[in-house]
């Protein structure tokens, strides 16, 4: 049986590494692009990751910004990729407003730099395209392949370009291109600011006296959260069919954050009202109030369902968060924990 190859942009974040794992595990040999940082910011993947001298090796790492368009096109033809899963972006909403030209550059351009990479090389690779509900922003719920989109945000406004690019380059040069319409989803692994794993985090580490209040935003936004590891499969599947098409893969059930924060704490039997403090820094200059994905034609098409929900999610998270906790108070002051992040990062209050 052929051995396929796939090149992941994205494979240090949350979904590249549950992807990773999943291609690993169907045999695949997976190649990933990692930007270079002054720090190692491959902690989500060091699992995977086996010495390129070793024989059995199957997962390879590369350089590469998605700014960096000769890079691209340079990695493209060498590794000559089956499958292409482009996750790699600036993918925080709220930084998208400090950051709006970086995040159009990259989350928005970025796809268009490899489409176009692919297209030059002539490449016969499948491309997956990581569009989100972002796009959807202030159309109201439920939300499907055919709502029309009103981004609220310089991060969902890059993402309608670069969901256009994918479906031009689809129509003009007959690629099998798609868009992954995916609602938001979480796990341990999620960025620790984003509102999930902050709010995990902060359950833990109160819990565990290391901590007091936490402080957030706007409690009334509505999300439909799923699991990170089951929305990988989706992905995957999207790359498998006769032909190229776009499907949204979401829950079909929201949650406040206000609700989310609420099964955090009662998880560690805490009132979360006695720990939670408001802080304006955290609400957004325009807000997404209410998302709520239609996936019925995932599941048609591609027969992928969801298992997990937000109430379940949270406690996932929360014991997570927890048993992570428990080495770290035993470790010595200067050494690593085994959180990606440090929960006394002061990136934290950046976002
Ligand atoms: P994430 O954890 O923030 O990971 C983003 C990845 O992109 C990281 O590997 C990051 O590298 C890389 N990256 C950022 N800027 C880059 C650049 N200029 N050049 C090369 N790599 C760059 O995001 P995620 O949650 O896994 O999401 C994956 C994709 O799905 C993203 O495109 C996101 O916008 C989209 N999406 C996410 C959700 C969700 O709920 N998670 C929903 C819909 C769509 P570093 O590790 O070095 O930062
Ligand atoms: O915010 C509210 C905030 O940053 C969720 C990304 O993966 O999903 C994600 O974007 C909600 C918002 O995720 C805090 O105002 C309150 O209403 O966790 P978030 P997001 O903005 O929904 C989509 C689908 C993506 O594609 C994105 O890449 O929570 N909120 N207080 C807060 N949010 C944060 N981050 N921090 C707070 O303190």
């Amino acid at each position: 049986m052929t051995v396929k190859t796939a090149l992941i942009t994205g494979i240090t974040g949350q979904d590249g590494s549950y992807l990773a794992e999943l291609l690993l595990g169907k045999g695949y040999v997976v190649h990933g692009v990692v930007r270079r940082a002054s720090t190692f910011n491959t902690q989500r993947v060091e699992h995977l990751y086996r010495d390129p001298h070793d024989p059995e090796a199957r997962l390879f790492l590369h350089y590469g910004d998605l700014t960096d368009g000769t890079r691209i096109a340079g990695l493209l033809e060498r590794l000559q990729p089956d499958e292409v899963y482009h996750l790699a972006a600036q993918s925080h909403v709220r930084v998208s407003f400090d950051e709006p030209l970086f995040t159009g550059d990259s989350t928005g351009l970025g796809t268009t730099r490899l489409l176009e990479a692919i297209r030059a090389t002539g490449l016969p690779c499948r491309f997956y395209q990581a569009s989100s509900s972002e796009m959807f922003g202030a159309s109201p719920p439920p939300q499907h392949e055919e709502t029309p989109f009103h981004p609220r945000s310089p991060y969902g406004v890059a993402k309608v370009y670069a969901y256009w690019a994918t479906r031009n380059y689809r129509e003009a040069y007959g690629m099998y291109a798609v868009n992954g319409i995916l609602f938001n989803h979480e796990s341990p692994r999620r960025g620790p600011t984003f509102v999930t794993r902050k709010v995990a985090m902060a359950a833990a580490r109160i819990k565990a006296g290391l901590q007091d209040v936490v402080y957030l935003g706007n409690l009334d936004a509505r999300r439909d959260w799923g699991y990170a590891a089951e929305y990988v499969e989706g992905m995957w599947r999207m790359l498998q069919q006769d032909g190229p098409d776009d499907y949204v893969v979401a829950t079909g059930v929201s949650y406040s954050v206000r609700d989310f924060v609420e099964h955090c704490f009662a998880h560690v039997g805490l009132d979360w009202r006695d720990h939670v403090l408001f802080d304006e820094r955290y609400l957004r200059p325009a807000e997404v109030d209410d998302l709520v994905g239609d996936a019925s034609k995932a599941a048609r098409v591609l027969g992928w369902q969801p298992t997990v929900r937000a109430p379940e999610l949270a406690r996932l998270m929360v014991d997570a968060e927890t048993a992570a906790l428990t080495p770290a108070l035993a470790t010595p002051v200067g050494m690593p924990t085994t959180s990606p992040v440090s929960a006394t990062s002061p990136l934290l209050e950046l976002a």
